[in-house]
């Protein structure tokens, strides 16, 4: 494979070293992980929020190792090891697509008398789909919206403002839909209740310093009270924001800030070849 980078620190430091190690006996569920990786970071916090023994397993997907690939033909992070129901095979059914995984984990883990409390609200369909909905929107709109902001250089034929406000757009239409329709206010998207609305959005929230360290004006989400017409909407987001920065499970699969500053490097020159990195550059959808 071509440009594969090796540069990147092979570990996870800080919190998540610390998880990591706790979690690094054989267990026949396997999470396979690239510690900078935030797709990886949405099914490592549902793990942690479910209270699922697993292992922890770093590899580098850049590298596409035969064990790899034999889990996961796409040859992306997270890959999940499921044990087979059969004790004792050695073969595993292997799952990819860190949403996939995610709604596998909130199913498969169900019983709230031994894991932590169902990710969907179990009251309503529609509230359901709802979510399922804005997952959309974070998957389909933001998280592109964030490599299209981070991989901007002078070169490209749109502007740095107008990267910055297509992505700014569509992070104030989620808080709209939460200002909106939650059941109160705050801090999550329903309202009291943590989901996987919130996971889906976390490890992209939490990476949102690194546009402020690369790129020139930064996220630009106004402070408190500089807001204008839009002061409750950004302090809507605020409070999801700290609300998220402080959760337990987004804090322990956290390595330390410089080694992120050091792995975003090569998307904020726009250098990096990474499947995301390449799709966003010929604006296709993401892998
Ligand atoms: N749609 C996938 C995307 C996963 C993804 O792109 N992972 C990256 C790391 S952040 C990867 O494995 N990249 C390897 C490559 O680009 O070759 C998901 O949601 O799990």
């Amino acid at each position: 494979m071509a440009h594969v980078d090796t540069s990147l620190p092979s570990r996870t430091t800080g919190a998540a070293a610390k998880l990591a190690d706790a979690h690094n006996t054989e267990h026949p569920l396997k999470l396979y992980s690239g510690w900078f990786c935030p797709f990886v970071q949405r099914s490592w916090i549902v793990l942690e929020e479910k209270k699922i023994p697993y292992e922890y397993r770093e590899v580098n997907p850049y590298k596409k190792e035969a064990e790899f690939l034999a889990l996961n033909p796409r040859g992306l992070v997270p890959t999940l090891a499921v044990p087979k129901a059969d004790a004792g095979s050695k073969h595993q059914k292997p799952l990819y697509e860190s949403s996939v995984i995610c709604e596998y984990l909130n199913d498969e883990y169900a019983d709230e008398s031994k894991h932590g409390p169902n990710l969907f609200p179990p009251g309503s369909a529609y509230e359901r789909a709802r979510c399922r909905l804005w997952i959309d929107h974070i998957s389909g709109k933001i998280v592109p919206g964030f490599y299209k902001f981070i991989q901007h250089t002078p070169e490209k034929d749109f502007t740095i403002e107008e990267a910055r406000s297509n992505f700014l757009g569509h992070i104030k239409t989620l808080v709209k839909e939460m200002m909106e329709n939650s059941e109160d206010d705050g801090p999550w998207f329903l309202g009291e209740r943590f989901s996987m609305v919130d996971v889906m959005l976390a490890p992209w929230a939490k990476r949102m310093f690194l546009l402020d360290h690369y790129k020139p004006g930064g996220v630009a989400i106004p402070a408190e009270g500089q807001g204008g017409e839009d002061e409750e909407l950004w302090g809507r987001w605020r409070k999801w924001f700290n609300a998220i920065a402080d959760r337990q499970s987004v804090k322990d699969t956290w390595s330390d800030d410089g080694y992120y500053i050091q792995a975003y490097k090569r998307y904020a020159e726009d250098t990096t070849n990474s499947e995301v990195a390449q799709a966003t550059r010929k604006g296709v959808a993401l892998p």
